[in-house]
């Protein structure tokens, strides 16, 4: 399989995060890529790093105001004085005014983000641009004729929503891919999201558009982050009437449901008629997940890749969330390799 990773992650280092009433350090950690390389250099996988890509190429999927925010964001912070993480602590939730971006870092940080738990630090835009420029590259391979490539990226994407970042996301690397594939000739893609998380980021990015399939497996909203989107009753709009599933599932779920998902998913993939697939592939399913509550065990994780690869399309598989830094390793690694012996 072949890798795309940036050394670059490490510039986002650091932050803390509002978590259960307590500013913690930031449960999405550099360890995190540092674990899942170290498993996959052990299991015999090929790296590259990324290619160049524009900022403007990212404006395909993200508002060009909100790529400006972040990308100058830290900057700001400092010319006030202040250092470390930069965490909103006001939003324009129901009453208040959205139509305009406060002049101030703090109203326009509250303005762009949707919770306290996604700190911007110095080398935030660094490495979450490098970030996006992985998943771009894992996609370009692909239309280059690799049957399949993986985006080692950190930080993660998929809740970044077109102009509105969360969930210790700030540019949706799932979302450019599919977008860098539909670019170089892929008529119709399909994103499949099996981080515990709801993809609401990319759900949002194509929302109205019938050229990319969005589907997502995850910990239901009604008590699991990011809880204000991803239920089943979201199917699209517009152009994009039907071309969104979601699979909400209860806390304690174990494969035999989630696997049944699975199938439901890889359905609705099939009858779309996807011409390559993405992958957000975050393994906070796994049973032993600090921030998560799914019961999927270290045997279950090639049996998905196994999954995946019999889909025959393909794919480019990007890295969503993990938060047992211990077993993320081991894990990602279970899903790359059985994708492989799958695909081969
Ligand atoms: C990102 B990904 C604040 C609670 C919210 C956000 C979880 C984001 C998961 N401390 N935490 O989908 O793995
Ligand atoms: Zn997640």
């Amino acid at each position: 399989m072949q890798i795309v990773h940036s050394p670059l992650h490490v510039r986002h280092s650091d932050g803390v995060e509002l978590h259960r009433g307590e500013l913690v350090p930031c449960y999405e950690k550099p360890e995190r890529a540092e674990y899942i390389r170290e498993a996959l250099v052990d299991a015999g996988h090929a790296f590259v790093e990324p290619r160049n890509f524009a900022v403007e190429t990212l404006h395909r999927v993200h508002d060009p105001a909100f790529v400006a925010f972040l990308s100058t964001a830290h900057a700001r912070w400092r010319e006030e004085g202040r250092d470390g993480s930069m965490l909103p602590s006001g939003f324009p939730a129901r009453s208040l005014r959205r139509d305009r971006v406060p002049e101030g870092i703090n109203g326009a940080m509250g303005y762009y983000a949707f919770d306290a738990g996604t700190p911007i630090v110095e080398g935030t835009w660094d490495a979450a641009f490098a970030s996006a420029q992985c998943a771009m590259t894992a996609a370009a391979l692909v239309a280059e004729g690799m049957p399949a490539a993986y985006a080692l990226c950190r930080p993660p994407g998929h809740h970044a929503a077109r102009g509105a970042y969360g969930g210790y996301c700030f540019l949706n690397n799932s979302a450019l891919a599919a977008q860098e594939l539909r670019d170089r000739g892929f008529g119709r893609v399909a994103v499949l999201d099996v981080d515990y998380h709801h993809g609401n980021g990319t759900q949002d990015i194509f929302q109205e558009r019938g050229d990319v399939l969005t589907v997502s497996i995850h910990g239901t909203p009604e008590t699991e982050y990011p809880y204000f989107l991803g239920f089943a009753d979201e199917r699209g709009s517009g152009e994009g009437e039907g071309c969104n599933l979601n699979l909400p599932l209860p806390r304690g779920t174990g494969w035999e449901a989630w696997s049944a998902a699975l199938d439901t998913a890889l359905e609705a993939v099939a009858a779309f008629r996807a011409e390559a697939l993405v992958v957000p592939l975050g393994v906070d399913t796994y049973e032993g997940d600090p921030i998560s509550a799914f019961g999927l065990r270290e045997e279950h994780f090639p049996m998905i890749g196994a999954r995946l690869a019999a889909a025959g399309l393909p794919t480019v598989l990007v890295q969503e969330g993990g938060y047992a830094v211990r077993e993320i390793g081991t894990n990602v690694a279970g899903v790359l390799g059985a994708f492989e012996r799958g695909a081969g």
